[in-house]
């Protein structure tokens, strides 16, 4: 049940927000994904005036499925920190933490790295003052490309801000990119612990999308 799970949630910026969201999307253990800015002191920013705001996604987990070290493990594998950043504060890579406990092991996790890779790893480690959501066309961005299978999916949600922070969607998202399999996440919705008939409508939900 959905109210006896911790949930944690993790903000960072490693680039344009729309793959790492497919990327972080497809992984089991992580409920639901959002894209914002986020880092910098320019209020109300958006896409086209985001000023000294980073691209960032936040990612809410589980943290009893996924730890925030193998989230940690996986930002930094997927993306080259080792770079200097262009177009100033926008693509920076970024982690945004909310209290001290990430703090300590965003840092530990960041020297581990340095020693293992023996160089230095570009990456700031700041505190989460506001996450601002960005524009709805910008949520979910790979999956939208497919309009047929987005308009037929949005009928099984009551609003768009529930298609976009929904598991399926953030699963689907990442589906596209082919960051995961159609099978693989018919294989983990099995494991999902909902009713069986929320499964089968979810699993024919998924075998009735038209791309
Ligand atoms: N328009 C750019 C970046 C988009 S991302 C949301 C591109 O297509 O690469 O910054």
């Amino acid at each position: 049940m959905l109210e006896e799970r911790r949930i944690d949630t993790l903000v960072f910026g490693m680039g344009c927000f729309w793959s790492p969201e497919a990327n972080f999307g497809q992984l089991p253990g992580v409920l639901r994904t959002r894209v914002g800015f986020a880092g910098g002191t320019k209020s109300d920013p958006t896409y086209r005036q985001m000023g000294d705001h980073t691209e960032t996604v936040e990612v809410t987990y589980d943290p009893d499925a996924i730890s925030l070290e193998q989230l940690l493990r996986k930002f930094w594998n997927d993306h080259n920190p080792n770079r200097p950043a262009y177009k100033e504060r926008q693509y920076i890579s970024l982690l945004l933490y909310q209290n001290a406990e990430q703090k300590t092991i965003m840092e530990a996790v960041k020297q581990q790295l340095e020693v293992e890779r023996k160089n230095t790893v570009y990456t700031e480690i700041a505190p989460l003052h506001d996450f601002t959501e960005a524009e709805p066309h910008h949520q979910k961005y790979y999956l939208k490309r497919f309009k047929k299978a987005t308009e037929q999916l949005m009928t099984h949600f009551p609003s768009e801000a529930a298609f976009h922070t929904s598991t399926i969607t953030s699963r689907l998202n990442g589906f596209v990119r082919e960051y995961g399999t159609l099978a693989s996440i018919k294989e983990e919705i099995a494991q999902w612990n909902i009713s069986e008939d929320e499964a089968i409508r979810i699993q024919e939900m998924l075998d009735g999308l038209r791309w």
